[in-house]
């Protein structure tokens, strides 16, 4: 548009839209001084809003909102809502998405070596997954997540012990017992082979649509930590909870590199500290929780099974070992991660 043309459009429009297109910007010799746009951060999560890797996100906003006013606009969207379970790697590559909570097995489609954190009974304690993930082992494991992910994982945050909990009342012992049990496991082969490791037949469905398969009998059981469980009141369709501890999960924040590396660093610096924030509100919590949640459901009527644990931890672990996951670990990092005290 020539500047005649533009002058005889404000002309004929009148003052209110004078004053639109100022504050857009679009104006000639338009004000210096109009406020920045900020950066919105889009979250994508399953999580259900009771839990708190979902509470997390806000103590992300609150925190970042805080350090740096006007900068941000951050936006949770939970439930799976915004970008399907799984989905959101992908989508913070594509630039769709800003952030999110991504798990060791959708790093594991890009990055295969990091299959060694899905395998079951490695991490062995809350202590021990934030000294490996916060140490040199995490500042390794994560370049190539960094290199061929197109995402900066910026804080790990414990997603909990994870438990078998079956629809049915029964008695698990071992891996036998768990023999053509339709055991739901998160739709990807690396969360399957656990379910299989777990002696089990692994059904994979969205966190989403567990609660009404086990309602309806679609699948006999599911596997996550108690705190999830709760929140997504599985409790309600459930007689069994087998105490595996099979897998001490971690989740990690994670930004979209596209999106990370445009800010400044004191924009990164004050968006790592907001994330690690939030991990550290959830993991406080979250361990807190565990401990209380077997009482909690014992007073609501259900069985919780102490099952051998040795058998179940020898099974897994000799499953993992003997599969093609374990040809491509780095050499020496199980046993630098076993050295973590
Ligand atoms: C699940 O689907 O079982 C799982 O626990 C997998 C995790 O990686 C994570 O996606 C989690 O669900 C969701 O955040 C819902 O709690």
């Amino acid at each position: 548009m020539s500047q005649k043309t533009f002058k005889h459009v404000l002309q004929s429009a009148g003052l209110k839209t004078l004053a639109v297109v100022a504050a857009l910007g679009l104006g000639f010799g338009a004000p210096q001084t109009m406020a920045q746009t900020k950066q919105v951060i889009r979250i994508s999560t399953a999580a259900v809003p009771d839990d708190w890797h979902a509470k997390m996100w806000t103590v992300f906003k609150d925190t970042l909102e805080k350090s740096a006013p006007g900068e941000f606009d951050v936006q949770i969207h939970l439930n799976a809502a915004l970008f399907k379970q799984g989905t959101e790697p992908a989508a913070m590559a594509r630039g769709n998405l800003e952030m999110a909570p991504i798990s060791a097995q959708d790093i594991s489609k890009i990055v295969p070596e990091f299959s060694i954190f899905t395998a079951g009974y490695i991490i062995r304690d809350p202590d021990h997954q934030q000294k490996v993930f916060n140490g040199p082992i995490g500042a390794e494991v994560f370049k190539p997540v960094i290199q061929k992910m197109e995402v900066t994982p910026l804080a790990t945050a414990y997603l909990g012990t994870r438990q078998v909990m079956l629809r049915e009342d029964k008695n698990v012992k071992t891996p036998a017992d768990l023999k053509g049990v339709k055991l739901r496991m998160p739709a990807s082969k690396e969360w399957l082979f656990l379910g299989e490791a777990l002696g089990a037949t692994p059904t994979p469905l969205a966190f989403g649509e567990v609660y009404l398969a086990l309602k309806t009998g679609t699948i006999d059981g599911q596997d996550n930590p108690l705190p999830s469980t709760r929140a997504a009141k599985f409790y309600e369709v459930s007689k069994t909870v087998v105490m595996t501890d099979h897998l001490v999960d971690a989740i990690f924040l994670s930004m979209a590199s596209k999106t990370f590396n445009a800010m400044t660093p004191a924009q990164q610096q004050k968006v790592k500290a907001a994330a690690q924030a939030a991990a550290k509100y959830n993991n406080e919590n979250r361990i807190k929780d565990e401990a209380a949640i077997v009482d909690e459901f014992k007073a609501k009527g259900m069985k919780i099974v102490k099952p051998d644990v040795d058998a179940f931890r020898k099974a897994v672990q000799d499953k993992y070992l003997n599969s093609d996951y374990a040809k491509i670990w780095p050499k020496g990092l199980l046993e630098r991660i076993n050295a973590v005290k």
